[in-house]
C-alpha cells in the first residue's frame, strides 16, 4: 500500500527502549484517515504496545482487508513485513504466514465490516484453528470508507447521520468469540489508551488467537446523538470490569502476588496479567460466567471494556498440528518436498 512518507525529524531526547529504539521508529506513514477518526488513537495504541514490548520491527508481519481501518497497518511499524489482502480475507493470510514461519508475531487490523460480514466465516476458522495472531477490530458500526452504510455490529435502534433506525440485530464479536471457543478476548475503546495498552501488550503475548474488540468512533458519518458507536454514547455507557496490567518477563513478577489481586494469568513466555478487582467478583479464566455477565450488562445498556476471557492452555495451532519447532521458512526445500518418486508412490496408492 503506497503511503506519504512522514519526516524523519524526531526530539534527541526522546526515550528509547531495549533495542535502543523510539515510538518514533515503530511510526509508518501518514495517515490520510478523518482528523479525530478513532482508528487514528488505536494506531497509536498499537506504536505504544509494540515499543515498550522491544519487539524487533523485522519480527513482525502486518496484515488487513479492506476499509479505513484496513488502511491503518501502514501507519505503523513501516520495517515490518505487511500484505494488504482483499476485503475479508486477512485471516487466511494471516493463517499462511502463522503457518511458514511461526516465529513471525502476526498483528491483523480489520474493521467490523470487513470481519462481520465479508470476512465472517474466515474470524470464524481463525478463531477455531487458534492461529497466533493478534486481530484487532477496530468497531464503528458503519462502512465508513464507502461513506457509512450500517454494518453488522449496528444496535437495533441506532439511527444513522440520516436519520434512518437501523432495524437488523447486531452481532456482538466478543460473544461471538467467546461461542466459538476463542482462548483470550477483549473489548476497548479508541478514547482510552491507558487500558488499550496493556490489552495491547497481553494479546501479542498470548500464544493463540487473542480478538480486541475496539470501539473506534467514525466521526464522518458515525459519532451523532442517535448513534450508539460515538464518542459520547462510549464514554457514558462505558463498564470496565476490571483494570488490566500486563507484566512482561523482564520486569518484577513477584508483583503478581499481592494479597487480594483476584486473577492472574502466567503466559507462555512467563509474563504474567493481572486482573484487579474494582468491586464485583469476575473471573476472566471462566468461559460461561464471562458470556453470562457480558449478556447480563448488555441487556443494561453497558458496553463492557476491559480483558474478558483468557485461556492459556489450548494449544495453538501448531501444537494442534504438531508442527516441528522450526520455523518451515528455515527448512529445506528438499525436506519439506518428498520428492517425485515419493509423490508417485502415494499416487499409486489411490488408484
Ligand atoms: C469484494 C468487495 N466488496 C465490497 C467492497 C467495498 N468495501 C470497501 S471497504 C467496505 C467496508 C469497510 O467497512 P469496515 O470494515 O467496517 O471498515 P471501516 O471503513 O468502517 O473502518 C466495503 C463494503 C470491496 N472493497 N470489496
Ligand atoms: S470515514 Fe469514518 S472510519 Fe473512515 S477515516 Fe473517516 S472517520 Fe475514520
Ligand atoms: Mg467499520
Amino acid at each position: 500500500m503506497t503511503s506519504i512518507p512522514k519526516p524523519s525529524v524526531r526530539h534527541p531526547g526522546l526515550p528509547r527502549n531495549a533495542l535502543g529504539l523510539t515510538t518514533r521508529d515503530y511510526e509508518g506513514g501518514m495517515s490520510t484517515l478523518c482528523a479525530g477518526c478513532g482508528h487514528d488513537s488505536i494506531t497509536a495504541a498499537i506504536i505504544q504496545a509494540v515499543w515498550e514490548l522491544d519487539l524487533p520491527p523485522h519480527r513482525a508481519a502486518k496484515l488487513s482487508g479492506i476499509g479505513c481501518s484496513s488502511k491503518t497497518t501502514a501507519y505503523f511499524m513501516r520495517q515490518s513485513h505487511g500484505f494488504n489482502a482483499v476485503h475479508g480475507r486477512m485471516p487466511a493470510v494471516a493463517s499462511g504466514v502463522h503457518a511458514a514461519n511461526r516465529e513471525l508475531v502476526c498483528i491483523g487490523v480489520s474493521g467490523d465490516g470487513d470481519s462481520l460480514s465479508i470476512g465472517l466465516g474466515q474470524l470464524c476458522h481463525a478463531i477455531r484453528r487458534n492461529i497466533n495472531l493478534l486481530y484487532v477490530l477496530e468497531n464503528n458500526g458503519v462502512y465508513g470508507l464507502t461513506k457509512g452504510q450500517f454494518s453488522a455490529s449496528a444496535d437495533v435502534g441506532s439511527k444513522s447521520k440520516r436519520g434512518e433506525p437501523n432495524v437488523q440485530p447486531p452481532i456482538d464479536p466478543v460473544l461471538l468469540a467467546i461461542t466459538l471457543g476463542a482462548t483470550f478476548v477483549a473489548r476497548g475503546f479508541s478514547g482510552d489508551k491507558k487500558q488499550l495498552v496493556p490489552i495491547l501488550k497481553a494479546g501479542l503475548a498470548h500464544r493463540g488467537f487473542a480478538l480486541v474488540d475496539v470501539i473506534s468512533p467514525c466521526v464522518t458519518f458515525n459519532d451523532h446523538e442517535a448513534s450508539t458507536k460515538s464518542y459520547r454514547f462510549t464514554r457514558g455507557h462505558r463498564h470496565e470490569l476490571a483494570p488490566v496490567d500486563f507484566i512482561p518477563l523482564t520486569h518484577e513478577i513477584a508483583a503478581a502476588t499481592v494479597p487480594g489481586d483476584p486473577v492472574s494469568v502466567t503466559m507462555h513466555d512467563g509474563s504474567v496479567v493481572r486482573f484487579r478487582s474494582v468491586g464485583e467478583d469476575y473471573d476472566p479464566t471462566d468461559r460461561d460466567a464471562a458470556y453470562a455477565h457480558i449478556r447480563r450488562l448488555q441487556a443494561q445498556g453497558e458496553v463492557v471494556t476491559g480483558l474478558l476471557y483468557i485461556d492459556e492452555r489450548a494449544p495453538d495451532m501448531h501444537g494442534v498440528n504438531g508442527t516441528i519447532e522450526e520455523p518451515l521458512t528455515r527448512v529445506p526445500y528438499a525436506s519439506l518436498c518428498p520428492g517425485n518418486a515419493a509423490l508417485q508412490k502415494l499416487q499409486e496408492e489411490y488408484r
